[in-house]
């Protein structure tokens, strides 16, 4: 194999040669976009359709500045220095074919851990146009079951009394908004391009929460000064593994330390209000809206509630992607049920979607098998996905008289899963969840008190307490001890009435 060719600036025309690459310019940015949260998704989505868009001579003027607030970020950092902020994304089409292309729409990426004076600055320089964030369903802060900001963090209580001395989301935006509007600057978008219902709302509220608790007069001015579009996004993006690094060197010449790679399928649907500008995202096809809340429920609570119910079941059952899920036809056609009989009656109308559509769209796009997306991801954070992907269908459901068996399953394999870190074979699985210890502690309750799992209120409300749900569940977890035999219960489910 020839020695590949570095990415960087320096060597972008000789890259040129082996893979799509820009040539549009940084020096003309004078409108930014400050990310937090420079994840593969942020990569695979907002920065490629600001690609998207220079590609056909547009937001030339555009840029964004990325910003880390975790120390986990520090190897994308130290990757991005080397290579100029350039990085590929490689999109992974069904058939086996692979695209990379070279993507340079992030001009720098700052450190809040390391700098937070420099990042502070950035936020309220007069060219940030808006601050938008990937930050994961947990960064939000709030408390599932109360929808109320969560005080009790550390970082925030170290914030309130230190407004300079920023550790969080919050600490950073209410400082950089105070600077804005001490310099009678325009105050940025508040953008939230994460998977929660009412992203814009949510963040709005949390946002302000803080900020009253800290400053009072502050809050009222990002009451009325900043606004918040919801959003909601869609762009499968599977975690980089070293194969992806190996294949990029390898077939196509390419070294890049951490490209990344997603399917085909891209979508966006924001709200239209934008207090200070922004690019003519419409122009590569994002759809702007006036109220996205129904396109919103309907992609949290079809497919990424969908990823869930596979990916738990499936972690269970002992398979490691979610194309090998889906290939499973148990699994397909347990989705599918799930799908229909629980997760559409309570989405209510949407306009212009045709669903049976929208979930062959999903199966196919589930079962690209170039993409490998796995378990493990889906199964990561769950306690902070599950109370808006799916948990908030059962509550639905109980509340409308409609099914919730094929959810309430996916919730005990939840509790087997959290309780012996293994699937139904003993294989060890590796749990990633920011109340892993909790959720492990309540699980090994179960054959004590069968329904200890679920008496987690923060994520789980007042489950425990309705009869229905209880009785069910209780069944469920049961029958998951017994024999350790996911496949059985979910015929059980898909036969019953
Ligand atoms: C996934 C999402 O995190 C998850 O569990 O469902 O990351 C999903 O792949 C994206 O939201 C797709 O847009």
């Amino acid at each position: 194999m020839k020695t590949p060719v570095e990415l960087n600036q320096k060597n972008l025309q000789q890259i040129g040669n082996l893979l799509p690459v820009p040539d549009y310019d940084h020096s003309l940015i004078r409108s930014e976009i400050v990310h937090i949260g420079v994840g593969g998704f942020h990569r695979a989505h907002l920065a490629y359709y600001l690609h998207l868009l220079k590609n056909i001579g547009g937001a030339l003027d555009w840029g964004i500045c990325g910003i880390g607030l975790r120390q986990a970020d520090r190897k994308l950092h130290r990757i991005f220095k080397a290579q100029d902020h350039l990085y590929t994304l490689i999109v992974k089409h069904p058939g086996g074919k692979i695209e990379p292309e070279v993507i340079k729409t992030i001009f720098d990426f700052k450190l809040g851990t390391e700098n937070p004076e420099q990042v502070i600055e950035r936020m309220a320089a007069a060219d940030t146009k808006i601050v938008s964030l990937t930050i994961t369903e947990g960064g939000y802060n709030f408390n599932a079951n109360t929808g109320e900001f969560n005080f009790d963090d550390p970082d925030v209580q170290h914030e309130l009394n230190n407004p300079d001395d920023p550790k969080t989301v919050y600490g950073f935006l209410t400082v950089a908004l105070k600077r804005r509007r001490d310099k009678g600057l325009a105050a940025f978008t508040l953008l939230s391009c994460d998977n929660i219902e009412h992203n814009g709302h949510m963040l709005r509220k949390m946002l302000l929460s803080f900020a009253e608790a800290q400053d009072a007069d502050l809050a009222k001015w990002i009451a009325r000064e900043v606004s918040f579009p919801n959003s909601m996004v869609d762009r499968i993006t599977p975690m980089t593994t070293p194969e992806d690094i190996e294949i990029l060197a390898r077939n196509f010449g390419v070294q890049d330390a951490w490209p990344v790679t997603c399917e085909p399928f891209i979508q966006w649907v924001v709200e239209n209000n934008f207090s200070n500008g922004r690019p003519a995202f419409e122009k590569v096809g994002v759809q702007f809206v006036p109220d996205v809340a129904p396109y919103e429920k309907m992609k949290l609570r079809m497919l990424n509630a969908g990823h869930s119910v596979l990916g738990l079941l499936g972690a269970l059952n002992g398979h490691l992607t979610i194309d090998a899920c889906v290939e499973d036809e148990l699994f397909a056609s347990y989705l599918c049920e799930f799908l229909k009989k629980e997760a559409i009656p309570v989405l209510g109308e949407i306009e212009g979607i045709d669903l049976t559509d929208y979930i062959n769209s999903l199966l196919e796009r589930f079962s690209n098998p170039n993409i490998k997306d796995s378990v493990s991801r889906i199964c990561a954070e769950s306690s902070a996905k599950l109370p808006k992907f799916l948990i908030a269908t059962i509550h639905e459901n109980l509340a409308g008289g409609g099914s919730i068996k094929f959810a309430t399953l996916v919730i005990a394999a939840w509790c087997y899963y959290s309780d012996k870190q293994a699937d139904e074979n003993g294989q060890p699985l590796e749990v990633k969840d920011a109340m892993k210890e909790q959720l492990h502690q309540a699980a090994k309750q179960t054959t004590i008190d069968p329904l200890a799992f679920i008496k987690q209120k923060s994520i789980f409300g007042n489950l425990a307490e309705n009869k229905q749900f209880t009785e069910l569940y209780s069944k469920m977890v049961r029958s998951i001890y017994a024999d350790a035999n996911i496949k059985k219960d979910m015929i059980d489910v898909m036969s019953t009435k």
